[in-house]
């Protein structure tokens, strides 16, 4: 990945140098400039680092801004997130993105990045701003002349190469949230559709070689998401355990080529601030061992109930800033009020999310739904919110909600229909073999080895008919 960026970079950087001075908006001589840029250093492993870097605006009104500073032999920059950050040499360039390159006077903004370093990674101490050195004080420069217009280069992109892998992660790499899509790393919209394990603490052994390469294979899942609930016999009766357990659940399905969902399942009791201690421990060390890898969402609280959103939405406020400490790129799901409904299971609406959104980018909300019992005013729901805002079923059931019932192949299908035709990624509860009937396999699968059809549930069937639909996911 750096040798790839690094050429990318020796591509644009000729580019970047004629943005400099340039590129501001008040080019009257008379303008103020003045800028303030802090450097952090968020975490760092072997090899390794994450930064974040925030500008300060001290001059007058900017429409897009270029910071510049130079590393030691050795550092490089990997990847990049709220910014566009190339490198030639020592010289590191971080342009705008589309979204953040106005800031007004005083206003500031932050971006963030990866990087690798060898020997030592010593933090920079001088920064450029559209060519200005950045002092933390205001000046008024002397009147600059005109630049003599240079020609202009050939459009470069720094699109990532086309993939060599054929697997979801391969083909898609790191996630972000473009608008309300979730969108791969050449910024087009994709669906994910995959499924969720039960309880970690009760089906332990429904996940295992054999399972897991059925469910990449002849499923072909883009996404496992790995439900660990907090009570219920779960992550409160053995942190260590548990967080350990995920951990290897995530590798698994990245040698899989398949993204995994960090599920941290609250549900009983249903105000996420009650684990909150409990979910900053466990998303501080998830985050920090996975920070490298580019196929893991976390999901900061399952099902939320009995809670208002502005509850929901301060526990969303205190550990997203953990994770992104540790792990700044990844994309993080949001509980939604009322058993992640959109609060509509309690009389509420997407209406008070869209008010009142969780302030922070890269994110998405939750919306769960069981078939038999959540039908056409939950789907209107679905449909007058995803304009709005970015969703992720991240579990549903063709059951009642109790997860057991009637398989409702119907309701089902008029979901999965809609959430396809929005692109709206989905995952199934469950994949395992518990006495219920939204388990995907037979009572007493997981004993043996074999996961193959003659296994499956009805439910089991329904859904894997829908997951192995081929993807085609688009990549220019
Ligand atoms: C259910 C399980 C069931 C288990 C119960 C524990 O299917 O075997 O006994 O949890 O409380 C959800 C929750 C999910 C539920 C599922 C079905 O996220 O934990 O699992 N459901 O009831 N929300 C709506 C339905």
């Amino acid at each position: 990945m750096s040798a790839r960026l690094k050429s990318a970079a020796l591509l644009v950087s000729s580019l970047l140098a004629t943005a400099g001075i340039g590129a501001m908006t008040a080019s009257s001589a008379q303008a103020a400039v003045g800028c303030k840029v802090d450097y952090a250093v968020t975490s760092e492993w072997g090899g390794g680092f994450g930064a974040s870097v925030t500008v300060t605006n001290l001059g007058d009104r900017l429409d897009s801004w270029t910071v510049g500073w130079t590393y030691a032999s050795g550092q490089q920059v990997t990847q990049a997130w709220n910014a566009t950050v190339t490198q030639s040499g020592g010289a590191v360039t971080a342009r705008n993105a589309s979204y953040n390159g106005t800031l007004a006077t005083g206003a500031s903004t932050s971006f963030g990045f990866n990087g690798s370093w060898s020997g030592s990674n010593p933090k920079p101490t001088a920064f450029t701003v559209n060519g200005v050195t950045c002092t933390g004080g205001t000046t008024t420069p002397t009147p600059t002349p005109t630049p003599t217009p240079t020609p202009t280069p050939t459009p470069t992109t720094t699109t990532p190469p086309p993939p060599t892998g054929t697997t979801p992660v391969a083909i898609n790499g790191q996630l972000r949230v473009c608008g309300v899509n979730l969108c791969n790393q050449y910024g087009k919209p994709i669906q994910l559709r995959g499924v969720s394990t039960h309880g970690l603490q009760w089906f332990p052994g429904c996940y295992n070689t054999s399972s897991l390469n059925t469910l990449a294979n002849d499923w072909k899942a883009d996404v496992f998401r790995i439900a660990m609930y907090v009570n219920e016999d779960g992550y409160v009766t053995n942190p260590s355990g548990f967080t350990s357990q995920v951990n290897s659940l995530v590798d698994a399905a990245e040698q899989r080529g398949m993204y995994a969902i960090v599920d941290f399942h609250t549900l009983t009791p249903g105000d996420p601030n009650v684990n909150l201690d409990n979910a900053k421990t466990f998303f501080r060390s998830v985050a920090a061992r996975n920070a490298s890898k580019t196929n893991v969402i976390y999901e900061i609280a399952n099902e939320p109930n009995g809670v208002s959103w502005q509850g929901i939405r301060s526990y969303a406020s205190q550990v997203i800033p953990i994770i992104r400490a540790a792990d700044p790129d990844a994309v993080i799901l949001v509980g939604t009020r009322a058993w992640s409904s959109l609060g509509i299971s309690e009389g509420s609406s997407s209406a008070e999310i869209v008010a009142n959104p969780v302030p922070f980018d890269n994110i998405m909300y939750t919306f769960h739904f069981y078939a038999a019992s959540h039908q056409d005013n939950y789907r209107n729901e679905v449909r007058n919110a995803a304009g709005k805002l970015p969703l992720f079923v991240s579990e549903w059931g063709t059951t009642s909600a109790t997860g057991g019932g009637t398989v409702d192949i119907a309701s089902s299908t008029a979901w999965l229909d809609l959430l396809d035709s929005l692109k709206i990624s989905h995952v199934n509860w469950t994949y395992s073999d518990a006495g219920e009937s939204s388990a995907a396999f037979q009572s007493g699968t997981c004993s043996g080895s074999d996961y193959g059809t003659s296994r499956l549930s009805q439910s089991g069937q329904f859904v894997r008919s829908r997951v192995m639909t081929a993807d085609s996911f688009p990549t220019s």
